[in-house]
């Protein structure tokens, strides 16, 4: 039994069932359909529209009205003025698109026998097998990292068997045509909410056959007789940049296309694993193995919660990681709502970034789980965003620096969109940047990472100085007008002044932007001044029913959805370090309040925040209890996607970080081992996990204690090392694990 794989009995019949391949590029979901199977193709810069840039001229002029009604208490007629006047324009945003389908259509003399089908996260491919006629037949997939392109091979165990039409379709404009080397699309994307599209996009298949006869039919390509096919796949468009639409995906294609066909099958399989195992075998983890583990995948969903799988929360924080380093890797774009996996030319939520959660949430999971590359294109959407969201800040706020709200996509809009309700709150850029200096510390804050974030911190934070007003009455300073992410107020709107979550965000942008300047000694007045606006933010409340306030005002038990699925005033306790036992006790008691109070059921993302929340608030079996949600048929397809539902893959990510959550804890100088262990989890291990300062844990328990702990650096640093409530101080020494005995007898 491999116990790093997903498996089933039969065919995808939904999309959900389908196993998704990727090398951050390039997608596939594979269906391993018999006569006919599919796979839905998606690249990561096809996407809808082209270069633009949504400013309205309406909007700075409303700026000072809607400000003074929102401190008038008159929130709903702030709203209609901000809908009216105040939104980016187009006031929706471009979605991630589909690139097509590859279809392989098999003539069987008569039904199959023995099917199955699978995906080895170890091997980043995926399986289907099956008998006919006493023939096994085999259909082996993977995307490559190493050469760019998807990889298909069909073979059976009997010479001469392989039968098989290839055909490419696409729900974008253009054509196909086949010749005898494959299949062949060209055409271009779609214009969207006004834009027109500006992508030119080309799609191949070549079709490799050994022995047998191929045929160039109009829309497909058939081999007959073969005793093997392979089929190599990739597309590209012409996207370069945010405001260069100038590639030549014909030409782009052809390059890797000449660079594959001249390896052979396993050749290009030998070095697909070498390049994946490097990333994935970073990281092992045993939770401990039962006899449901032995289950195909979709029943395991369907026990986890009344069952007893510790192996399939070990293999949810694997296929996190898998899906992280096949949707996220250095020169491509980050993970979209659905990472790079979408069917639909009208996806959910465009399939685009949301900012005030989710895409900050897909990225929780790549510091503690070792995966530092992944976070690599991130750091490129954030450079990208401080160049777009300057014509936002000045034209909408009169200010300095840039800003983001709550949703980007590939042409790094930034403007307020959906709705002023939604889409006008400030702080999504600056949520990114407080996120990526936590990136920083975790990698030991090298020089060469700060340098690189200091002008987007910078220019964030300067917006702030700009856009942050007096909260009248007092010498606080507010961000006006704001929501706390998505709730809805007792006063009937969500706009309003000095949201929790808002201040949260900026005591940490202040701080990282202040941290950065004085690492690369830059900029003295300039952080004086952030200090001192830091220093003027509201302080978290507490609310008369022992809360944690949203808002400067005690509305929380007034809302209208109490049980709403954002926790944004939690953020100061996760993913920030603001609320802590040892240095907020007040506040950290408030914290769980609010979490009790607003409940553990949610969507998918909801549900993973809570998850980690509940490991910071040190509460093992409550982490567990509202685990048991996400891995259930409610909130995890037969692929294990997360349902939010639709498929969102930000629960994917949220809820494999918050199982390392419950294992190791860091920051910067300090890890706790087993903070928040649940008693499901009695014994087990893991190794490879990174905490702050780039230290690597190993750790092995039973009955619920440490037995062994390992630690290693590549440099030299000490570090609290903390159990139990117990501290003991390791010096660690570049490049040398630590092996640390418990219970400690003081001495390393
Ligand atoms: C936020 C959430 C929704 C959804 C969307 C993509 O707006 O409130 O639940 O996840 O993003």
């Amino acid at each position: 039994m491999n116990d790093l794989e997903l498996w089933y009995r039969s065919p995808a019949a939904e999309w959900t069932d389908a196993l998704p391949l990727g090398n951050g590029r390039l997608g596939a979901m594979v269906f391993g359909g018999v006569p006919r199977d599919e796979f839905q193709l998606n690249e990561s810069t096809l996407w809808a529209g082209g270069p633009y840039q949504p400013t309205n001229a309406e909007a700075r002029p409303n700026l000072d009205a809607i400000r003074q009604l929102i401190f008038d208490g008159r929130y709903a007629e702030a709203q209609t003025v901000a809908n009216a006047h105040s939104m980016a324009r187009p006031y929706l945003e471009m979605s991630y698109q589909p690139a097509g389908h590859l279809y392989l259509d098999v003539v069987h003399p008569e039904l199959f026998t023995q099917y199955r089908r699978s995906l080895d996260l170890d091997r980043a491919m995926t399986t289907t097998t099956y008998r006919v006629a006493n023939v096994t037949y085999t259909r082996e997939a993977f995307i490559s990292a190493t050469h760019g392109i998807l990889v298909v091979r069909i073979h059976a165990d009997r010479p001469g068997s392989v039968s098989v039409g290839v055909e490419l379709s696409s729900p974008q404009h253009g054509q196909c045509r086949v010749d005898r080397s494959g299949v062949h699309f060209a055409g271009h994307n779609r214009g969207e909410h006004g834009i027109a599209g500006a992508l030119r996009f080309a799609m191949e298949a070549r079709v490799l056959a050994r022995g047998g006869t191929t045929t160039a039919e109009p829309t497909r390509l058939l081999v007959e007789n073969a005793d093997s096919v392979v089929i190599l796949l990739d597309i590209a468009t012409s996207f370069v940049r945010f405001d260069d639409v100038s590639g030549d995906p014909e030409a782009r294609i052809a390059a890797r296309m000449t660079a594959a066909a001249g390896e052979g099958f396993d050749a290009l399989l030998e070095a697909h694993l070498a390049e994946h195992r490097r990333l994935f075998r970073r990281l092992d983890i045993d939770l401990g193995r039962t006899e449901a583990a032995d289950l195909p995948t979709a029943a395991r969903i369907k026990a986890f919660a009344e069952g007893d799988d510790p192996a399939l929360a070990a293999l949810y924080v694997q296929y996190g990681r898998y899906l992280m380093i096949t949707s996220s890797r250095p020169g491509t774009q980050p993970a979209t709502l659905q990472g790079i996996w979408n069917k639909e030319t009208r996806p959910p939520w465009g399939s685009k970034y949301t900012t005030n959660i989710n895409l900050q949430m897909n990225y929780w999971l790549p510091d503690p789980a070792n995966l530092a590359e992944c976070m690599e294109p991130v750091l490129d959407l954030l450079d990208d965003l401080a160049v777009t969201g300057r014509a936002m800040a000045s034209t909408h706020y009169g200010a300095r620096g840039w800003v983001l709200h709550h949703n980007t996509d590939l042409w790094r809009a930034t403007g307020p969109v959906d709705g002023a309700q939604w889409g006008l709150w400030p702080t999504g850029g600056a949520w990114i940047c407080a996120q990526l200096w936590n990136h920083a510390a975790h990698e030991g804050y090298p020089e060469a990472l700060a340098r690189r974030l200091y002008p987007a911190l910078k220019g964030a934070a300067e917006f702030f100085l700009d856009t942050l007003v007096p909260l009248p009455g007092t010498d606080l300073l507010v961000t006006n007008p704001s929501l706390s992410p998505e709730n809805v107020h007792p006063h009937g709107a969500t706009l309003c002044a000095g949201p929790a979550m808002d201040s949260q965000i900026l005591r940490d942008l202040f701080a990282a932007a202040i941290a950065a300047g004085e690492q690369l000694g830059l900029d003295a007045t300039l952080r004086a001044e952030f200090a001192a606006a830091a220093a003027r933010l509201p302080a978290d409340r507490i609310g008369k029913a022992g809360q944690l306030q949203e808002w400067l005002e005690d509305w929380d038990m007034a809302v209208p959805e109490i049980h709403h699925r954002h926790v944004s005033h939690l953020y100061g306790l996760y993913p920030s370090w603001q609320i802590t036992p040892e240095t907020t006790p007040e506040l950290f008691a408030a914290a769980r309040r609010s979490l009790e109070i607003r409940g553990d059921d949610a969507t998918g993302w909801g549900i993973g925040w809570r998850i980690n929340l509940w490991a910071r608030l040190r509460d093992g079996d409550h982490a567990y209890a509202v685990l048991a949600r996400l891995l259930h048929p409610e909130r995890s397809y037969d692929n294990l996607f997360d349902a939010h539902p639709p498929f969102q893959i930000d629960g994917n990510f949220g809820g494999a970080a918050g199982i390392l959550e419950m294992l190791v804890q860091s920051r910067p100088g300090h890890i706790w081992l087993l903070p928040a262990l649940p008693s499901q989890w009695r014994k087990g291990s893991v190794r490879g996990l990174r905490a702050s300062g780039g230290i690597e844990v190993g750790l092995s328990w039973a009955n619920a204690t440490v037995t062994s702990a390992r630690l290693a650096s590549s440099v030299a640093q000490s570090v609290t090392l903390e159990f139990g409530g117990r501290q003991h101080v390791v010096a660690l020494v570049a490049g040398v694990p630590v092996d640390v005995r418990f219970p400690p007898s003081g001495q390393v």
